[in-house]
């Protein structure tokens, strides 16, 4: 993407804070450093190519989990959150500014509504920060809609209000290509709470018709993705409940449609690493939504829960990457709410969970392994992966944000800016004390 150059002068966090922090840290950190470099330099692994690659890696931002979420019970405001589409830039940016990895912001329609997508186009330019993926939203009805989404959208049981929702993602699609986005997320709460209240072959040619006129309106370097997800807020039976069905819209389509994985979309114990595996090996991996969860669509920080599965997924991740060639370019993302933590400092770590998910999955001595997996070995197959998840990689991934210009210790340093604290001074609050975004 060709970004216009970061006008420092709009940036969250003063350079000036950033390089007083890392000063603070940079003795320690250039030790710590160059041990893991010795420690992988015996493992014939050189730390300048690891530190390269997760400077490569880029992550996308919700632009709904930069307020703070909440749950059906209540949300909790946090003073000087953002109030709009323009805040919500500003608090990528700081993301982006403290850990280099967070270039775009994946955007909400119509929550994420505004008058001028050109001027927001440029804001986001001017503050570091281009969009991903946008995502419609048929699960809820908004003022002054015509029909309701009450039983369904894209798959509803009538043709006109299956129109409307399809006029909308047509509509995002149009904002999403101002705006320089190369793809589209659909997520439906289509589904059925009760058995008979509809009928499960019916409600996916439905479906599927829709998707088809969303389909046929994608710019041509534009692709669909089709996010699954077990259940909620259908409690009996969901239109597009898991990968399988997913796949197979996403091949009925055609090449521009593919399939996103939100890790929290899944029974409990489910094995989504082997899910990760199988759409990339159909070339249906599209995109990713990253977060964390005990028990369902939880929403909560990336690795927070589940670190080692989501090294598993990065796992997974890599060896399709290798394999792809070139070829292999999900688009990754977070979804996540955060319901008691400044988002922020949610995203900061969750950010470092990823890069550190991607440096250990990195790490595998993949030759090894597929040796002892060809004899066999057991135990030393799997040493391969749990050594590489038990590997400090800090040191790499804080050379990586220094190089981008980021901060060793991002939270620390987000916290001596105090961001949040001025931006109470100056930002609308929004008591909206209801349940909230989940
Ligand atoms: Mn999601």
């Amino acid at each position: 993407m060709g970004f216009v150059a970061i006008d420092r002068a709009m940036l969250g966090i003063p350079p000036e804070v950033i390089a007083k922090d890392n000063d603070r840290l940079m003795e320690a950190h250039l030790a710590d450093y160059a041990a893991l470099a010795a420690r992988l330099a015996r493992e014939n692994i050189d730390i300048e190519d690891i530190v390269a690659k997760v400077m490569a890696l880029e992550v996308g931002l919700p632009s709904w989990g930069m307020v703070s979420g909440g749950t059906r019970f209540a949300r909790f405001p946090l003073p000087g959150e953002p109030a709009d589409v323009y805040e919500k830039i500003e608090d990528c940016s700081v993301v982006h500014q403290l850990t280099g990895l967070t270039p775009r912001v994946s955007l909400h329609f119509p929550w994420d509504k505004t008058d001028d997508y050109v001027a927001l186009r440029q804001f986001g330019e001017a503050h570091g920060i281009g969009f991903d993926a946008i995502n419609s939203n048929t699960f809820q009805d908004q003022a002054g809609q015509k029909r309701s989404y009450k039983f369904g959208s894209l798959s509803h049981s009538q043709a006109q209000t299956r129109q409307q929702a399809i006029e909308h993602n047509l509509q995002c699609i149009d904002i999403g290509h101002q705006l320089g986005s190369k793809a589209i997320t659909v997520w439906i709460g289509d589904g059925s709470n009760f058995p008979g209240q509809s009928e499960f072959t019916d409600t996916l040619e439905r479906y599927l018709d829709s998707l088809r006129a969303i389909y046929r309106h994608l710019p041509h370097d534009w692709r669909l993705f089709i996010e699954h997800k077990m259940y909620e807020p259908a409690f009996y039976s969901t239109v597009i409940q898991d990968w399988g069905t997913s796949i197979l819209c996403a091949q009925t389509l055609g090449e521009k449609a593919q399939c996103l994985v939100d890790l929290g979309h899944h029974a409990p114990n489910v094995n989504i690493e082997m899910i990760v595996a199988r759409l990339a090996q159909f070339g249906k991996l599209g995109g990713f939504h990253f977060n964390d969860s005990k028990y369902g669509d939880d929403d909560l920080d990336s690795g927070s829960i589940n670190p080692f599965q989501l090294f598993l997924v990065f796992n997974e991740l890599v060896s399709a990457e290798i394999r792809g060639k070139g070829g292999f370019r999900p688009s990754y993302m977070m979804d996540q709410s955060h319901n008691v933590t400044d988002p922020i400092e949610s995203l900061l770590n969750s950010a470092r969970a990823i890069a550190g998910s991607y440096a250990k999955a990195l790490i595998v001595d993949r030759l090894a392994l597929k040796g002892y997996q060809a004899d066999n070995d057991v135990i030393m197959a799997h040493n391969c992966l749990r050594l590489a998840f038990e590997t400090d990689v800090r040191p790499a991934l804080a050379m990586a944000r220094v190089r981008h210009g980021g901060a060793i210790d991002p939270i620390a340093c987000y916290r001596a800016s105090s961001y949040r604290a001025l931006k109470a001074e100056v930002r609308h609050y929004n008591p909206n004390l209801g349940g909230g975004i989940v």
